[in-house]
């Protein structure tokens, strides 16, 4: 019994020609070697920065958990992983928003712009499932009011009151790192709404790509977004903590 669990686990199988399976596969080592990393590198950082990086670590290894049942899902059915999909994106682009708000916090940050930014990532996602899902066949009246939410969030790190507290920080390293985060924000996740795009019939690319590419674009969207974010938060602490240590 236990040795026929055993094999179970691993008799996943991945066809040769299956690319989105292959990116599954690769997301799921990604998320988890980047995981480790962050975690590791927790302990060489001082004060606050350790809570960054715990949450860099969170942001990863959650993913890295959902990866393990996408790529699975993915090798048995070969069909998106929806479900796994948006549940990972509820936890982990709120603890994204946490991290805005880890780095502004010495600088004035208020707990109710994390709500804020919390609210508007909650109202994105919920639209994106509910056109992925329920009401595909109006898809991009579901994507339009997603992007509403997405468009707030971009507002605040933009334009809004994150924007001001970067600039009032007078902290070099905070600002460059501030604003590459605000890049991942405005370039990085544009990727996701091309994905959604490809949803069958509805989709406004669903003419000029296969339905497959949506989970291609995703799991790009994931590596370039959880891993790049988190490398950054990891830069701005080891410049912080070095400076830590030279001011004592
Ligand atoms: C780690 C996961 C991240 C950063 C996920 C981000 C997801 C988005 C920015 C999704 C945005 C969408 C739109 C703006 C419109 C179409 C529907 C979505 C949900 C794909």
């Amino acid at each position: 019994m236990e040795i026929f669990e055993f094999q179970n686990l691993f008799l996943t199988s991945l066809k040769p020609g299956d690319y989105v399976g292959f990116t599954f596969f690769i997301g799921s080592m990604a998320m988890m070697a980047a995981s480790v990393f962050f975690f590791f590198e927790y302990f060489n950082m001082e004060g606050k920065w350790r809570t960054s990086m715990l949450v860099s670590g969170l942001i990863t290894f959650i993913a890295a958990v959902h990866y393990f049942y996408m790529r699975d899902f993915w090798a048995e059915f070969q069909v998106s992983p929806t479900e796994f999909r948006y549940i990972d994106w509820i936890l982990t682009v709120p603890l994204m928003c946490v991290e805005f708000y880890l780095i502004l916090k010495a600088f004035g940050a208020k707990v109710g712009l994390l709500w804020k930014m919390i609210f508007y990532s909650v109202w994105m996602l919920v639209a994106g499932y509910l056109g992925e899902t329920v009401f595909r066949d109006s898809s991009p009246l579901w994507g339009f009011i997603s992007t509403l939410g997405y468009i707030g969030i971009l507002y605040e790190i933009w334009l809004g009151s994150a924007k001001k507290l970067a600039d009032n920080s007078n902290d070099p390293a905070l600002q460059s790192a501030f604003k590459a985060l605000a890049w991942f924000v405005l370039a990085g996740w544009a990727i996701y709404p091309l994905g959604y795009m490809t949803i069958e019939g509805s989709g406004w690319l669903s003419g000029a790509l296969d339905p497959s590419s949506m989970d291609i674009i995703y799991n790009i969207g994931d590596a370039v977004n959880k891993i790049g974010f988190g490398l950054v938060i990891y830069s701005l602490a080891v410049a912080s903590t070095a400076k830590m240590r030279a001011n004592n």
